[in-house]
Formats: C-alpha cells, structure tokens, sequence
C-alpha cells in the first residue's frame, strides 16, 4: 500500500516523465511537424557529438557502401567534395551510439505521441550539411515516397520522425522548411527523381503549388522536431560558416516495422529493394529521364 507522500512522489515523477505538452502533440498531429525546443542538456548533447563526428568522419565508410554518401551528389563522388554527409543507420553500424541518452529519450517522446501504441525504432541517420554549401539541399518530398505504400499495413502508417539538432539549425544552415497541414491527406503527391538516373541518385522531389505555405523549423542546439510520415518537408542549402549536423531516429508501430522487414526493407540504402520498387510512377518517371 503506497502512502499519500509516495503517490505524490509519484505524480510528479510521471508529471516530469511527460516530454510534450498536450499543445505540442495537437500541433503534431495539426500541422505535421512541430518543434519541441531544448529536450537534451549540453553534457549529453557534447558525448554524443563525439561519437557523431567519428562515425561521420568516415570510419565505417568502407563496409557501409550507399549507407555513407551525400544524397545530393551523384553515387562515387569523392568524399572531400560531398555537401551533406548522409550516414545511415549509425545504430547498426557504430555501436558506441547504442544506446544514447538520444536513442532513449527519442523513444520516450514517440510513446507519448501515441500512447499504448508499440513504436519500435524503424532506422536511424545522421546528416551533416558542411559550412558554405548552398548545394546542400534536401529536395522538398514525402518521407512514404521512399517507404512502401501504406497498401502493405492497410493504411496504417503510423511514423513520427525524431530529428535532435547538434547544432542551433537556422534559416542560414538549412533548416527543415515544410508545409504545415499537408498530412492531412495522408496521400503521395507525384514525386520525381532528382538525378538523371536511379543509379545516380537516391533523392526525389514532391510538386509543391506556389501558393502552398512554407514555415521554417528553427531549433537550438539539443532542440528537437518531430515530423510524421506525410508532411512535405525539405531543406535547403547551407549558406553559414557552421555546420548543421543533425540526428534522425524514426518510429513506426511494430507491425508497420515487421511489415516493412518481412518486405526487404531496411532503410539500408544498399537494399535490393529500394523506393522504386514500391513507387512504380516514381520509377517510370525515372527510366524516362534515362532514355
Ligand atoms: O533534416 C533535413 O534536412 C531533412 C531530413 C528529412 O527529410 C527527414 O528526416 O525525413
């Protein structure tokens, strides 16, 4: 039998145990991605920065093939010259990020968007956008453009997107930019490759009208945004004299994820089966510029 100091020990146990704020989740679910502020203290931002800016130095670059590129340069180009260090799946590859103070709190935020829901961690990755490269873009997309279609868990998508900032992310280093409320149709825009080809390049872009708003995520370092699975979503480049590194953990129910495994997907980008097989008019388009 617990006495009244150990309920009220309790409650504000559970009231501190609480990331978002009931406004916060609204505003996920309203406009597709909020930005939730400082969530990780500057001694736990700097020991994962470490191991960060090890894995991203390239260590693991030979055995990690496509899941250590720049997703706007073509396949092959020398590392010297990338703009955004993109290395996928930090978690398989470099196991002193295993764990992180990020890993757990990431995973204790996507339980309180949807609570009472299995969200198990689908993939991660860290994207570094190097100083004064205004090339460094991530063209504006669907994060399902590259994920199997929503056919496979009958219309169940459930995601939300972690991305923890290393750096404060500004308008000036290319913050998120996306256009609030274009989730709510939770259906795939025409998206089209960006490169010639397929085996030049991973990335596609989404039709945005000129009309359709555009707000900024800017965040301080150890700040946080979450995104879902349909909001159209981007960056642009770098124009600072700093970096913008980034870390990405995503969450999908555990069914999404044993779908999407049971299928060959992994998010690894040295998959076999890949966005274009689950987006057949993504692909058409891309054998179109090939010709
Ligand atoms: O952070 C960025 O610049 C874009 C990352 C992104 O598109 C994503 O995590 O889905």
């Amino acid at each position: 039998m617990l006495s009244a100091w150990s309920w009220l020990a309790c409650a504000v146990a559970a009231v501190r145990a609480a990331h978002l704020t009931p406004a916060q989740r609204d505003a996920f679910f309203e406009n597709g991605l909020v930005v939730l502020g400082k969530m990780l203290d500057e001694a736990a931002v700097a020991a994962i920065e470490v191991e960060y800016d090890r894995f991203m130095s390239g260590i693991h670059a030979e055995v990690m093939g496509k899941n250590f590129t720049d997703m706007s340069k073509p396949f092959g180009t020398p590392f010297d010259e990338w703009s955004v260090i993109n290395g996928m799946l930090p978690h398989r590859y470099h196991p002193p990020l295993r764990n992180n103070a990020w890993e757990r709190l990431a995973a204790e935020i996507a339980a309180e968007v949807f609570p009472g829901v299995e969200m198990v961690q689908d993939y991660d990755q860290l994207l570094d956008k190097r100083p004064g490269k205004g090339d460094a873009v991530f063209a504006m997309h669907q994060d399902m453009a590259y994920w199997p279609p929503a056919s496979l868990t009958a219309n169940d998508t459930r995601t939300v997107t972690l991305t923890l900032a290393i750096d404060d992310e500004t308008a000036e280093n290319g913050c998120i930019r996306y256009v609030p409320g274009s989730q709510k149709e939770k259906k795939l825009r025409p998206h089209r490759p960006l490169a010639k080809s397929r085996e030049e390049g991973h990335a596609v872009v989404a039709e945005v009208a000129d009309d359709e708003e555009i707000r900024l995520a800017e965040v301080p370092r150890g700040g946080v945004t979450l995104h879902d699975e349909w909001v159209v979503h981007g960056s642009p480049g770098n124009q600072s004299p700093r970096h913008r590194r980034t870390y990405v953990i995503a969450f999908r129910t555990r069914a999404i994820v044993d779908a999407e495994r049971k299928a060959g997907f992994t998010h690894s980008h040295n998959d076999d089966v890949n966005w274009d097989v689950f987006n057949p008019e993504i692909a058409a388009a891309a054998a179109r510029t090939e010709l």
